[in-house]
């Protein structure tokens, strides 16, 4: 078969696989890096700002490029279950690369804080789901516990195996962007992806892959900033409900991350973020979920604040779909209006 075959395929060697490792793949991976030149020009016209689009994932998010590692992996090692916590977009990979190797997954997801969307993965795909009466952290805290005492694979980004998968972003990028960018825009929730990020940058950089190393920049939600704020907040909120975490598993690395990379963290607010999810599907025409704009938000405000030179190239990863979560897409935006089917109350309400 020709064409792409999934990230582990791909980038095979930079991967702890053998051929022995059964391959679980949805053929994720090679997401589009779309330039976004009316976000540059309403910015800052002297930066090349660019895309890289994770929500084109075959579950709609960037958790594939782990999931496939971490699925293939457990299933080498005999495994025939796997268990996470989640905001939402690793229950649902766990859950479609479950059904994929035919094992059982059991994911459990805060009450009443996870987009409808990724929901109905989880469910469709065949999963367990526990909705938990309490947040992120302690959901989490369980399953690391059953996981230690249980035939069952932890898939969180605790998990080695899932870093390694989504460092293959970073590849992506260096080899259709000819170079790494300058800067790497990025959310950051569980801290693992940014982590990743920069694993991936660095591996390119010692293979001769690549001849720069970017500083890596991370955003947080206001009201869920343990990195920025360097304390564990108890009870997180945003409505960025992706990135509603408040004692982040990669925390150590993803600081590390940032400063090796001479790069920062910041925050940003919930009216800045959903100021740049409708920015961004207005004026790109992409629609992500607003945790990924957080990283938007993130750029409009660096930009104000004069923290990049004239010229750089930046890439912002764009981390799930705008479809997961619907419900913040209606609020955000004018309703339908509802009118008679005749042609001249239609023209009336269009205004033409
Ligand atoms: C859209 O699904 O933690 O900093 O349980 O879904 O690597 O955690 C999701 C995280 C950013 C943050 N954007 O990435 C989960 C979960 C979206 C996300 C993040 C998440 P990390």
């Amino acid at each position: 078969m020709k064409g792409w075959r999934g990230v582990i395929e791909q980038y095979r060697a930079f991967l702890p696989v053998t051929a022995k490792t059964p391959v679980v793949t949805l053929f994720e991976g090679n997401t589009p890096l779309v330039p976004a030149p009316r976000l540059a020009e309403a910015t800052d016209a002297r930066l090349s700002v660019y895309l890289k689009c994770e929500g084109f994932n075959p579950t709609g998010s960037f958790k594939d490029r782990g999931m496939t590692m971490a699925v293939s992996k457990a299933l080498e090692s005999g495994s025939r279950a796997v268990i996470c916590a989640s905001t939402g977009n690793t229950s649902a990979s766990a859950a479609a690369f479950a059904a994929r190797a035919q094992i059982r997954a059991f994911v459990m997801v805060p009450r009443g804080a996870i987009a409808l969307g990724k929901l109905s993965q989880a469910a469709i795909h065949g999963a367990r789901v526990l909705t938990v009466e309490g947040n992120f952290d302690q959901a989490l805290a369980i399953v690391r516990q059953i996981a230690e005492t249980h035939p069952v694979t932890l898939v969180n980004s605790v998990n080695p195996f899932r870093l390694e998968g989504q460092k293959t972003a970073a590849f992506e990028i260096v080899d259709q962007l000819g170079r790494a960018p300058d800067y790497h825009l990025i959310p950051v929730g569980n801290a693992g992806n940014i982590t990743a990020y920069w694993r991936g940058y660095r591996e390119y950089h010692r293979a001769g892959l690549a001849r720069e190393l970017p500083r890596m920049v991370g955003f947080q939600a206001a009201g869920a900033a343990p990195i920025y704020e360097n304390r564990v907040i108890e009870e997180p909120r945003t409505i960025a409900t992706a990135i509603k975490i408040g004692n982040p598993a990669n925390w150590g690395p993803a600081l590390e991350a940032v400063k090796d990379s001479r790069g920062w963290v910041d925050i940003v607010t919930d009216e800045e973020i959903l100021g740049a999810y409708r920015m961004l599907a207005r004026e790109e025409g992409i629609f992500m979920e607003p945790a990924s704009a957080a990283t938007v938000a993130g750029l409009i405000k660096s930009v104000k604040a004069g923290r990049f030179e004239p010229g750089s190239t930046l890439v912002l990863t764009l981390t799930g779909h705008g479809l997961k979560d619907p419900d913040t897409a209606l609020e955000s935006a004018s309703r339908p209006t509802t009118v008679p089917a005749r042609l001249d109350a239609v023209l009336a309400q269009l205004g033409l």
